[in-house]
């Protein structure tokens, strides 16, 4: 593995990712700033559904909330959307647009995340010069639709050795499961459910950071 800059120092902890399907009731940006007051300053906006008019004005509402609070905001799939409302990167499923095409398009000052399943494409994401990888379906998941077979924690262990990139743990996970997560060797674990769905979002925020690594403080 050749060497590379070190990571973005909000690269570890928790990922959370604020879909609209899954938390409908309350604008996302609310979401984002509820749990950055609790801790959070890892997003992603994930939209599968709205029309891309909606969408960008979603992301523009989470860019400044994330801006407002310090944190980093990363757009799911889409580098058209990335780019129009200046967010800090793109997370790239395997369908999407080739990473050497995403870092073209949005340029090396840009975070790219790459969703991987299978120790091959963790080997291909981190020789392609991606900043972090997801690695999931961890567990069983009800909210990705047609996701990949479940990796499990033996997965997990398993590519950890292939890459010296932050790695998130992605898919079904809990509070209850962090722990055997982060001892499997994750850097960090990125979430929907576990805190969307929750009641008292703060509450789930804290809980998830109590036990986690806490990410660094940016340089100024
Ligand atoms: N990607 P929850 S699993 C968006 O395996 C996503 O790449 C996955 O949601 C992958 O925390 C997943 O509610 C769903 O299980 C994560």
């Amino acid at each position: 593995m050749s060497a590379r800059p070190a990571p973005h120092p909000l690269l570890k902890g928790l990922y959370l990712i604020l879909d609209p399907a899954v938390r409908a009731d309350r604008p996302l940006e609310e979401v984002l700033q509820e749990a950055a007051a609790h801790g959070a300053r890892l997003f992603q906006y994930r939209d599968k559904l709205s029309p891309m008019g909606e969408a960008y004005r979603r992301a523009m509402a989470l860019r400044r909330a994330a801006a407002e609070t310090g944190s980093l905001l990363i757009v799911n799939d889409r580098c058209d959307l990335a780019l129009a409302v200046d967010a800090d990167g793109v997370h790239l499923g395997q369908e999407d647009v080739p990473l050497p095409h995403a870092r073209s398009l949005l340029g090396a000052g840009k975070i790219i995340g790459v969703s991987t399943h299978r120790p091959e494409q963790v080997e291909e994401a981190t020789e392609g010069g991606a900043d972090y990888v997801g690695f999931g379906p961890i567990f069983p998941t009800g909210t990705k639709s047609q996701h990949d077979p479940v990796v499990g924690l033996d997965g997990l262990r398993a590519i950890r050795p292939l890459t010296d990139l932050p790695v998130f743990a992605i898919g079904g996970i809990t509070i209850e499961s962090v722990d055997a997560i982060m001892r499997a060797g994750a850097d960090g674990v990125a979430v929907i459910s576990a805190v969307l769905a929750a009641s008292d979002i703060g509450q789930a925020v804290r809980t998830f950071i109590a036990r986690l690594p806490a990410a660094d403080r940016p340089a100024s």
